[in-house]
């Protein structure tokens, strides 16, 4: 097989004095940081799309990238498996121990949907060696329903049932394909699952829609007995005006109302969560506190620009309170870093994909170093304890246990006189304790 990247060898940890930008400063995969490997914490993984299925194109331009794969007129089948082989290589070299790929990004798209399925069938063939060969995992796997021109108006919320068929028969195959290969989870996101406009929508029929897909999805997995976590990611908009799964909260929402809550969970994008108007620790917040968290979709935004550019991470700040959110929420089950990144289409070089995934696995090393260091030594958790002991006394456990109502409490306070006193918030010394964290983090 011959080499793709044959300019680059393994990339190793050489520790944070280290000047070669192709070694790891900080993510040292073996060392143990609140009782687990950073391997473990961590679970990184890389996506086929953008870094191998995308040649660099955009609306306003040709692709830019060196990906032989993609050229017009070749083999298709052949290519997909030159685009494996490409992949796998990367990943070896690389040091994440997961992938995550769309059906489409690893198989064409046959004439009919036999041949479609016949054309993953035969990658997931070629990516199960590949993965013995390489001890490599799969993360997720998920199906491209939003690409072909049938899904143009939705997947599950088409208006046309013979789409919601097609799109439940894609889902299916994928399921089989993401079960054989052993995934941890398998994601939804619904790319064009939401409206363009309201005059042409009935919203009520598509949520009705989407919540019957998603239940046939869930009583799929149950039937297989696929062991992994079902995920839908939000999104707020891009490409359609509005996309249903809007962030956390709404898909909470919408999961409570078709019996779902304990089944799916989110898989949280940062710049998703940006675009949404939150920021990504209000969507892991949100997750946790609903029992819903799954995994992360890693990347960020550029603050200036209304859509997803998907860069790679590189905010140690950023990152640090996500990381430490995950981590006081019980960190990953089945979950993980998955690199939903893409380089600028001025980044050209084989190597710009190396260089954008160690930085972005650095930049979550060093932001479990804080976190961790948070948890252990800074005590930010007291912060919170304390500012909410009084729920822990007998008014507080009076009031939450459902004992008194508001008459009672009327009597309450005009008998004692209670009259509570303000106290801090005390943000900027948290904060100053925060960035004290990161400046130590070794
Ligand atoms: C789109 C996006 C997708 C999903 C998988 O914004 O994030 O790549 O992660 O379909
Ligand atoms: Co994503």
């Amino acid at each position: 097989m011959t080499e793709f990247f044959p300019d680059v060898s393994p990339i190793e940890y050489e520790g944070p004095d280290s000047d070669n930008s192709l070694a790891f400063r900080w993510y040292d995969k073996d060392r143990i940081v609140l009782d687990k490997t950073m391997e473990d914490h961590l679970r990184f993984g890389v996506c086929y799309w953008h870094s191998f299925a995308w040649n660099g194109s955009d609306i306003f331009g040709a692709g830019t990238f060196d990906r032989p794969w993609t050229a017009e007129g070749g083999d298709p089948m052949a290519q997909a498996a030159q685009k494996m082989d490409a992949a796998f290589e990367f990943f070896e070299k690389l040091g994440a121990p997961f992938f995550s790929f769309h059906d489409r990004d690893i198989a064409p798209e046959g004439a009919t949907f036999a041949e479609s399925c016949a054309n993953l069938d035969a990658m997931v063939d070629q990516a199960e060696a590949h993965m013995n060969r390489t001890g490599m995992k799969l993360l997720w796997g998920t199906a491209q329903a939003f690409f072909q021109p049938r899904y143009a108006a939705g997947a599950a919320t088409n208006p046309n049932p013979e789409v919601f068929a097609h799109a439940a028969a894609q889902v299916k195959h994928c399921m089989d394909a993401t079960q054989r290969l052993g995934g941890a989870n398998y994601v939804l996101w619904g790319g064009r699952e939401g409206y363009e406009t309201l005059l042409n929508t009935d919203m009520a029929h598509e949520l009705d829609q989407l919540g019957r897909f998603l239940n046939m999805v869930v009583e799929y997995k149950h039937q297989i007995g696929f062991d992994g976590t079902i995920l839908i990611e939000p999104k707020p908009q891009e490409p359609t005006k509005h996309q249903y799964d809007y962030d956390t909260a709404t898909v909470y929402g919408f999961l409570k109302k078709y019996g779902l809550e304990d089944e799916i969970k989110v898989n949280i994008e940062v710049n998703h969560a940006t675009l949404s108007g939150h920021d990504f620790v209000h969507e892991l917040a949100t997750a946790v506190g609903h029992g819903i968290f799954g995994s992360v979709d890693a990347n960020r935004g550029d603050e200036q620009l209304g859509w997803d550019t998907d860069q790679f991470p590189n905010s140690v700040e950023q990152m640090s309170l996500a990381v430490y959110e995950i981590l006081r929420g019980g960190g990953f089950t089945t979950g993980g870093f998955m690199f939903d990144t893409k380089l600028r289409r001025q980044s050209l070089a084989r190597d710009d994909l190396f260089h954008g995934h160690v930085g972005a696995m650095d930049t979550m090393a060093r932001s479990l170093l804080v976190a961790a260091d948070l948890i252990e030594n800074a005590d930010l958790s007291g912060a919170v304890e304390d500012r909410y002991a009084g729920w822990s006394g007998a008014l507080g456990q009076k009031i939450m246990g459902g004992e008194v109502g508001l008459a009672d409490l009327h009597q309450d306070v005009l008998d004692n006189n209670i009259d509570p006193a303000p106290v801090s918030g005390r943000q900027e010394m948290l904060e100053n304790l925060v960035n004290r964290t990161i400046e130590r983090a070794r």
